[in-house]
């Protein structure tokens, strides 16, 4: 059957921008803190899939004889092909010798989107599957365009998104999708609709967003997940893919503290690196209420317009490289987390996973963040989706106690944001936390579905400024007389700033766990 011909294929309008790696968030905080030793994205294959130019059906080839594509060998997988500006300009963010952070990448396969949603992703062929990638090395697909098959045949769409998340599942790889230009303007099913991929949207949030559409697989899921710079969609998205394609250069580092993980696994450590290493500066929210007995309680895990956050490529690498930490099944077991870290877990049904974090003053921010697959039938009638959520609790006596932080009881403890995350559709789950005061915080990761094992990742960040002195909570840097007459001033009450040893109570073993170490 074919139904390429019904296809609305739309590239994101095309501008004139100006490329300068100074626009990649993070990036030059990665290269200070790393300097030869950054990653290029050396040896990962990257497809390139493109909307070819409205006036030449063929034209879908980025300009290989630009001096940004000097030793880059890009194989045009469509005959005939002509060259795109979009494509150049997409190309150069994606893997430019100047203008692109991964500019180690060297092998990229081009395609022209009429041909590769036919001859490659098999729409309409029933059981037949989508072919593999056409190189082993490829582990990131940029899709700078958008398309529906239109009204009435969204069961194309949906088995064009399936194929999609089944290739990435399949192959380890992480497409990246960019979502429509303008505030406000309407959403394409492909391939932003993807559960195993990221969908894209612009710093400036000039795209569409909003949750996918009634007639999408489980309707109702916040898009984007992530934006980046860029002046329109198409080279936001592949300033993403770059990203990508460096984090999984370290994920397939020999010895790396992701060795050992699936090729799948690697993707969804990636996916989750990037979203938990995002920014989420003051205008960030996931509609958490800050007041009454709903405090902190958040069943739509993105910021509306913001995803996840601002793309940080330094944060990410950081958590890809951090050892990994998989927590563990009984809170008081779980030894203390660091500043940044991932896991990669397969979990079952009713299982629950605990991580403790120790921060030691008021600490400005503590984001976790989890993310998991859906599983697509070979056969593409149906799919699995797990349910997971995340929920934060004070611990108190080592974690034997746990106290709710939902409400009015989370006040005292926490500044604001949400202490738990429980989306009954998405695929993510962000706990977002500001103005924690000094003490132990346990994440507590629960399946609520009866399904199947599921690969779950998690990435993480704390703000330094919460490792400092166990029990200097003035946070003078030092342990002294400002500690202290702070424990005296809360003598006799619940305060948790002062509460030095976690046992609940503002004591005299406080004062005395100061003084022992002064
Ligand atoms: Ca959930
Ligand atoms: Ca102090
Ligand atoms: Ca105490």
């Amino acid at each position: 059957m074919v139904v390429n011909r019904h296809i609305l294929a739309l590239a994101a309008s095309f501008l004139a921008t100006s490329h300068a790696l100074a626009d990649s968030p993070g990036y030059a905080a990665l290269v200070a803190r790393l300097g030869s030793a950054t990653p290029t994205g050396a040896g990962i294959g990257v497809v390139q899939v493109e909307s070819p130019l409205a006036t030449d059906s063929t034209a879908y080839s980025p300009d290989v004889s630009q001096s940004e594509f000097i030793g880059k060998a890009v194989t045009r997988m469509n005959t005939p092909y002509a060259i795109s500006s979009h494509a150049t300009y997409v190309a150069s963010s994606l893997y430019g010798a100047n203008t692109s952070m991964a500019k180690g990448v060297t092998n990229i396969w081009a395609f022209n989107i009429s041909n590769w949603i036919v001859d490659n992703l098999k729409i309409g062929t029933g059981v037949t599957l989508p072919t593999t990638q056409p190189n082993a090395s490829v582990r990131v697909q940029n899709n700078s365009w958008l398309a529906s098959y239109g009204m009435g045949k969204e069961i194309y769409d949906r088995e064009a998104v399936r194929r999609m998340d089944y290739s990435m599942y399949r192959d380890g790889v992480l497409a990246v999708n960019g979502e429509n230009n303008g505030a406000g303007s309407i959403r394409y099913p492909m391939m932003g609709d993807c559960f195993n991929g990221l969908s894209v949207g612009r710093l400036d949030l000039q795209h569409s967003a909003g949750v996918t559409a009634s007639a999408s697989d489980t309707p109702g899921r916040m898009k984007p997940e992530i934006i980046a710079p860029g002046q329109a969609t198409s080279y936001c998205t592949p300033t993403v893919g770059a990203a990508a394609a460096l984090l999984f250069q370290q994920a397939q580092l020999a010895g790396a503290p992701t060795a050992g993980l699936s090729a799948m696994a690697k993707a969804q450590v990636v996916k989750v690196s990037l979203l938990a290493g995002a920014t989420r500066d003051a205008s960030w929210s996931n509609q958490a209420p800050q007041s009454g007995a709903l405090r902190g309680v958040t069943a739509k895990p993105l910021d509306p317009l913001r995803g996840a956050g601002a793309l940080d490529i330094n944060v990410a690498h950081q958590i890809i490289s951090a050892a990994k930490d998989n927590g563990n099944a009984v809170a008081v077991n779980a030894t203390q987390s660091n500043r940044v870290g991932f896991a990669s877990i397969s979990m079952s049904a009713a299982q629950q996973v605990y991580w403790r974090f120790r921060v030691t003053q008021l600490t400005p921010t503590l984001d976790f963040v989890i993310t998991w697959p859906r599983v697509v039938a070979s056969g593409f009638a149906s799919y699995t989706l797990a349910n997971i959520d995340l929920r934060v609790r004070r611990a108190l006596s080592g974690a034997s106690t746990l106290q709710a932080l939902e409400g009015d009881a989370g006040v005292a403890c926490i500044g604001g944001g949400n202490v738990s995350s429980a989306s009954a559709v998405d695929n993510i789950e962000i706990i977002h936390l500001s103005n924690l005061q000094q003490g132990e915080y346990v994440v507590e990761m629960t399946r609520v579905d009866s399904g199947g094992a599921v690969q779950v990742s998690a990435g993480w960040q704390v703000d330094p400024l919460g490792f400092g002195i166990e029990g200097d909570i003035d946070g003078s840097g030092l342990l002294d007389s400002g500690d202290i007459s702070q424990v005296l001033l809360n003598m006799g009450t619940t305060e948790p700033g002062s509460d030095v040893d976690m046992n609940g109570y503002v004591d005299t073993a406080d004062v005395s766990m100061i003084l022992l170490n002064m």
